[in-house]
């Protein structure tokens, strides 16, 4: 507990809630898992496992509470399939899931990482268990994308990061079919200098969806001498014109502070891809990946996160 910051994340006592040793098959790493609560209230984690040659492939943990207990498939749950999809050679990472009420199906937007450097790939899916591959939707270089869970007006909505020289920001495009995109808009640029967030911002889970408009929990990299780090800041878009930054946080709200969030593969990583909002409608449950070995839950309010984000936002000009 940091007396000087008011916490807005809180960490489970359990973590890490899940790591390689966990898994029913030999594994290298897990971590970066998107989240999603199925109709039952069972949560279901689709957790990026890294193996041993260091290719990533999909796999489902499923759990009652949400904590613990995890139930974890067997094999592979979203495999790469470069045969017919040569964008996933080096395998498929970081998924994000929206349940997208209107095709009654969940859309899993993920990094399929080619020889060309990593892209923006969507499946859909009813059940986890058999998957609609609409391969690359957006091309390398680009990731930590989301699909938004409606349209806006008559469009889809995709949110991502491309890579242009030295800038990567956030983006938003648009498409009438999940397939072809355009209206690509800037939706929050990285800032310079010695900012947390300088250079390097990407979407962390999908937007969260409050009257207020879209809130939105991104993360920043900071480069120093010693490597990266990756930490957590928050923003608000406007509900109807999600392009629309309304409020952005100067400080970041969530870093790498547990031994197990500073030491791992790669040090000093937060990596939120998904989170639950539990029956109160106002704690988030936030599942990130830690230092890129082990995957760990913090907690959060949302009007706590609104709160902060009204007190000491600012509007960009
Ligand atoms: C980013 C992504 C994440 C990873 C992070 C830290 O670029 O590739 O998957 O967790 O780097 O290594």
């Amino acid at each position: 507990m940091n007396n000087q910051h008011p916490e807005l994340f809180h960490r489970h006592k359990l973590n890490p809630i899940l790591t390689a040793a966990d898994w029913p098959y030999p594994v290298n790493s897990v971590f970066n898992p998107g989240a999603t609560l199925l109709a039952d209230g069972t949560t279901l984690l689709l957790c990026r496992v890294e193996d041993r040659r260091g290719h990533s492939h999909l796999c489902a943990a499923r759990s009652a509470n949400g904590v613990d207990e995890w139930k974890i498939d067997a094999q592979p749950t979203l495999y790469p399939d470069p045969e017919h999809f040569p964008e996933e050679l080096w395998g498929v990472e970081d998924p994000r899931i929206t349940y997208v009420a209107e095709l009654k199906k969940f859309a899993i937007v993920y990094t399929a990482f080619s020889r060309e450097g990593p892209g923006v790939a969507l499946a859909l899916t009813e059940d986890f268990r058999t998957f609609e591959r609409f391969g690359e939707i957006m091309s390398p270089e680009d990731k930590d994308a989301a699909l938004m869970p409606c349209r806006i007006g008559d469009y889809w909505a995709l949110i991502h990061r491309p890579v242009s020289g030295p800038k990567a920001n956030i983006w938003i495009s648009y498409s009438s079919d999940l397939r072809h995109w355009g209206s690509h808009k800037l939706m929050l640029e990285s800032r310079r200098g010695s900012w947390w967030d300088a250079n390097k911002i990407g979407l962390s889970p999908p937007p969260i969806e409050t009257a207020q408009g879209w809130l939105v929990i991104y993360h920043g990299v900071k480069m120093t001498g010693a490597g990266c780090i990756y930490r957590l800041g928050l923003a608000l878009f406007d509900l109807h014109t999600p392009e629309k930054c309304l409020k952005r946080g100067d400080e970041w709200v969530f870093g790498p502070e547990e031994p197990y969030e500073r030491q791992g593969d790669v040090d000093k990583v937060v990596f939120p891809c998904g989170y639950t909002v539990a029956p109160d409608k106002d704690t988030l449950r936030i599942y990130y990946g830690a230092a890129d070995s082990s995957i760990a839950l913090a907690t959060g309010s949302i009007c706590a996160m609104l709160e902060w984000l009204e007190q000491k936002g600012v509007t960009p000009s």
